[in-house]
């Protein structure tokens, strides 16, 4: 049992393609001055462009092609182990459901857009491509010392809300943040969160939110150099370092962060909700 179920494009209803036009419309509208050019570049590279949901076997044809990667249909979050065997084997696994009107703006759950839009076009990037692969052998081995949640950490702040570094800018490639209208704005232009040169152990002792924008990003100077500080990593030591330490939570700065933007956390204090444990991890 590996999780994976047909897509089955063919029972897809109008209204369910028309709400992947609404959304892509929306993104791609604002986000090529905004996201990082290998982001676009894929887009195109798997016709994504074309309207409606993506078949998966029309997506896969290219997407192989490219970087020898495949995504498979799931009916929602699979449990870690089989998330990281699918990655290691170059599998990314996508919701088939959409998101609904009213959930037009935030759902807790992977939905198509957030899993399809949001992570794919960057599977096209050879480098990129091998980072995801690399999670995956790494979070295989890190189920097995019990370090999953500074794996996850890692994902977190790389895969799913990472900022690049572009020339003298900043730019998004996050696939939590690229498939969000509102956090595609925020992530760049709000001053509230911080936004922090990426560091592999910071990164993995770093709590994070899942219900509301994040009040940290961490920028990277290029995928290459993410590849390089993770995939020749030994985590040995990491992990022993990692277990000596609390993990850090979220809105603080360490005098040793090398800090691009200080924050004001203005928008996390005017959203303050209590937030119970299972938004903290
Ligand atoms: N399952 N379908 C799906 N998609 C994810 O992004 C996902 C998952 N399971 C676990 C998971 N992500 C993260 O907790 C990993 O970082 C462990
Ligand atoms: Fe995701």
């Amino acid at each position: 049992m590996d999780w994976t179920i047909a897509q089955d494009w063919g029972s897809y209803s109008a209204a369910e393609h028309e709400m992947w036009d609404r959304l892509f419309a929306r993104q791609t509208e604002m986000l090529p001055a905004r996201v990082v050019p290998a982001f676009m570049e894929g887009l195109y590279v798997l016709r994504m462009t074309k309207p409606g949901i993506p078949d998966f076997d029309e997506l896969n044809e290219r997407l192989t092609r490219a970087t020898g990667w495949q995504v498979v249909a799931v009916p929602g979050l699979v449990p870690d182990e089989m998330f990281f065997e699918h990655l290691a084997n170059r599998r990314f696994v996508a919701g088939r459901f959409i998101r609904t009107p009213e959930q037009l703006d935030y759902l807790q759950e992977p939905d198509i857009f957030h899993d399809v839009f949001g992570h794919v076009p960057l599977l096209v990037h050879p480098v990129f491509a091998d980072y995801m692969q690399a999670y995956g052998e790494g979070g295989l081995r890190a189920a097995s010392l019990g370090m999953i949640e500074a794996l996850a950490r890692l994902y977190w702040y790389t895969v799913e809300f990472g900022l690049i570094r572009d020339g003298g800018d900043l730019k998004l490639y996050g696939a939590g943040i690229v498939s969000s209208y509102g956090e595609s704005v925020f992530a760049l232009d709000d001053p509230s969160p911080h936004r922090i040169a990426f560091d592999l152990q910071r990164v993995m002792r770093t709590c994070y939110r899942i219900d509301d924008y994040q009040q940290n990003y961490f920028v990277i100077d290029s995928f290459e150099d993410l590849l390089r500080q993770t995939r020749d990593a030994d985590f040995g030591p990491i992990y022993e370092c990692l277990r000596g330490h609390e993990p850090i939570d979220v809105g603080v700065l360490l005098p040793t962060d090398n800090v691009i933007h200080t924050g004001t956390q203005a928008y996390a204090k005017s959203t303050l909700k209590t937030p119970s444990a299972h938004w903290l991890r």
